[in-house]
């Protein structure tokens, strides 16, 4: 016998973004747990029923509805198989699926039959192993208050007894079923092995679970009737059966938790997939699920996927930032990356899960800061490029007249400077140049030198020839 989990049931929770209200239902073969679950997930045939006295539900069977009166929560009801079926003769198997039902719900029902006496408690001996099947923390501790850990991380406890037939009265009082419950779990002094053999189960249920609630169920109807229950209307139903299902169903609803981790983190369908994986996973190969361990396996999935999720928010929007590039100032560039930034940060606040220390959002901070500096490069590199191609626009005329040789002239050397001149102011008062303006301007002008230079020197040398050769005239008119 081994423990898998389904795949496609897996999927779904895997779909499940919203936190989950996990109600379980756990207890003997054959008394009516199906049935039960069937009625608070509000439809006749989901969970199959059996009719005849072999057990019918294999395993834990899983059902996610919309919660009927929690908006933005999902209402996952587990079914499990029935528990000490003889013929299947496999107690372990037993105690796995019981612990499965306490580490993954919020809220655990108890189904038995006929009355809350020494019998039924006996069959509920699977809460005295829970502490072999669960721990709780990797290491533990000596001082370690443990029963108060398991009720901070147990599911609430309801305990449903089926086919009810006593009248809820103590001493000719009227009693409810809570007290009923109550009376069921109360101590014996003493210390005699029976009566610790009588306290143990008693404690157990006191200490693990965080509350505790009972509802007593008549018998639904005529033995031929128990048969096609489902197939039969509310009305041909027992009317105080019907009444008690409806109480039931509408306590769970309001008062059911949504499931936490480590007291008080929100767990959502994708986590309780990933915690049953786990769970699992430790159960196959032999050893104890631990929580402790659990809860940070799923701390670093959680939080992987948190920060891939702000570097993708980010990504995208800084993309879109980056059609505008360059920005026109650098205080610009960080305005707009402080904005995606906390964005970002924002994302992954929401969906990280338990990280105290700040480990993978230092992470992501990390992660920011490089994202950060590519896309300053880029907005350097779209400035740069701009102001490049207006220098090219605005110099053509210039590139022409050197190539003509135009400034080879007496003169050319004021008109080259002229002509610079108006290219850079043309180029100062053009908009959105971006961050490097004044570095390519510069760039331009220093490559510019060596050509005024020459230019320099050609008019200078050009105009000392026109400037002497007509005194060399003169000197030859007077001879
Ligand atoms: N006597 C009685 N029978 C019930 C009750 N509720 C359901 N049944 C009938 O009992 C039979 C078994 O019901 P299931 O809901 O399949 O019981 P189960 O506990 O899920 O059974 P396993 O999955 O085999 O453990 C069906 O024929 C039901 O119609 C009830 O409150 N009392
Ligand atoms: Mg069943």
């Amino acid at each position: 016998y081994k423990l898998v989990i389904n795949q496609k049931a897996a999927q779904i929770l895997q779909d499940i973004t919203e936190p989950v209200v996990v109600v379980a239902i756990v207890g003997k073969y054959r008394t009516g747990k199906s049935y039960l679950m069937n009625k608070l997930a509000g439809s006749d045939n989901g969970f199959a029923l059996g009719s005849t006295i072999q057990s019918k539900t294999k395993g834990i069977w899983m059902w996610c509805v919309p919660h009927p009166v929690k908006p933005g929560h999902t209402l996952v009801l587990l079914d499990t198989e029935g528990l000490g079926d003889i013929e299947k003769g496999d107690e372990k198997n037993d105690s796995w699926i019981f612990s499965l039902a306490v580490l993954l719900s919020s809220t655990l029902v108890y189904n038995s039959v006929g009355t809350i006496d020494q019998d039924s408690l006996d069959k509920l001996h699977y809460v005295t192993e829970l502490t072999e099947r669960i721990k709780l923390k990797a290491k533990a501790t000596a001082d370690d208050d443990e029963s108060a850990e398991f009720k901070r991380t147990f599911p609430s406890f309801i305990w449903c007894v089926r086919d009810f037939t006593l009248k809820l009265e103590q001493e000719g009082k009227q009693i409810t079923e809570d007290e009923y419950l109550q009376n069921g779990l109360k101590l014996k002094s003493g210390l005699s092995n029976a009566i610790m053999l009588y306290n143990f189960p008693r404690e157990c249920i006191t200490h693990f679970f965080n509350s505790h609630k009972c509802f007593v169920f008549e018998r639904p109807a005529s033995t031929a009737d128990l048969q096609r229950l489902e197939e039969l209307s509310e009305s041909q139903l027992e009317p105080n059966f019907v009444k008690q299902t409806h109480t039931f169903c509408n306590f769970v609803f309001k008062n059911s938790q949504t499931k936490t981790l480590a007291g008080r983190h929100c767990v959502t369908g994708r986590m309780l997939g990933n915690l049953a994986v786990t769970y699992v996973e430790s159960i196959r190969s032999g050893s104890v699920p631990c929580m402790e361990n659990a809860v940070l396996a799923l701390a670093q999935i959680e939080n992987t996927v948190a920060i891939q999720d702000a570097l993708s928010v980010y990504e995208a929007e800084m993309r879109q930032a980056e059609s505008t590039f360059p920005t026109e100032t650098q205080d610009e560039f960080l305005e707009k990356q402080t904005q995606c930034e906390s964005r970002a940060v924002k994302v992954f606040m929401g969906r990280s899960f338990k990280d105290d220390k700040r480990e993978y959002q230092g992470q992501l901070m990390r992660d920011l800061h490089h994202k950060n500096e590519d896309f300053a490069k880029r907005n350097e590199e779209a400035s740069i490029r701009k102001c490049q191609d207006l220098l090219q626009v605005l110099s053509a005329s210039l590139e022409k007249g050197i190539a003509d040789g135009e400034f080879c002239k007496p003169g050319g050397h004021k008109r080259f400077v002229q002509e610079k001149q108006k290219i850079t102011e043309t180029y100062n008062n053009s908009p959105k140049k971006g961050i490097k303006a004044a570095v390519v301007l510069q760039q331009f002008v220093e490559g510019k030198k060596h050509i005024e230079t020459a230019v320099l020197q050609a008019d200078e040398s050009l105009t000392k020839r026109d400037i002497e050769a007509p005194k060399k005239k003169k000197k030859k008119k007077k001879k």
